[in-house]
């Protein structure tokens, strides 16, 4: 077995469920972008909070010590949907995007999981966090009309979360693949 079959690729993130997910899957059809985009599976939507790479699975024990001990510290809470956007701009969009607005909850938790992982040697995120599901990835970067989606377009969900993912990612050919390795509750 090679090295980089023994790693596993790990990021934290949370479930979306499944009535934004059947939602989320309805913009493919609305969306009516001429640019070469890759739309992400509706079972693979999810909202990241830390990505972690490639980690060895000795890692994955003390790893879930950590964030067991960081997620008892919060609380669950509500996330509600903003609007579709664009990283870096519609002019020149890479990612599709559905925003989530989450209040001090969400970013505090963030922020703590962030900050609890610099100590296994994890760089703290220094671009302000920007909640958000990805639902597309443009080849290359393309021209989008934002207002003509987003008009076509209302999301007005609020979703309960209670628990956040340890999702493991297998990439292959025909994409991404993420499993839940464990998931962490939060307090009600
Ligand atoms: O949920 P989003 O799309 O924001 O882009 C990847 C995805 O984020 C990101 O991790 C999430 C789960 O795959 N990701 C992938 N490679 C990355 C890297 N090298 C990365 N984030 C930071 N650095």
């Amino acid at each position: 077995m090679s090295v980089a079959e023994e790693k596993k690729r790990l990021f934290i993130g949370i479930r979306v469920p499944d009535t934004l997910r059947d939602e989320l899957s309805k913009v493919k059809d609305k969306a009516t972008f001429t640019a070469a985009v890759r739309w992400v599976e509706t079972n693979n939507l999810h909202l990241t909070l830390k990505f972690l790479g490639d980690c060895k699975p000795s890692f994955v024990e003390p790893l879930s010590q950590k964030l067991q001990s960081i997620i008892n510290k919060h609380h669950s809470f509500y996330l509600e949907t903003t609007v579709i956007g664009s990283f870096p701009s519609p002019k020149r969009a890479r990612i599709l995007w559905l925003g989530l607005r989450g209040g001090g909850r969400l970013i505090s938790m963030q922020n703590d999981i962030d900050e609890g992982l610099s100590e296994f040697g994890y760089e703290r995120e220094e671009r302000e966090y920007h909640p958000h599901i990805t639902l597309a990835r443009f080849k290359r970067p393309a021209k989008i009309d934002l207002d003509k989606l987003n008009n076509s377009l209302i999301f007005n969900e609020r979703f309960k979360v209670g628990s956040v993912v340890l999702f493991e990612s297998r990439l292959s050919k025909g994409g991404a693949e993420y499993s839940i390795l464990k998931l962490f509750s939060l307090n009600p």
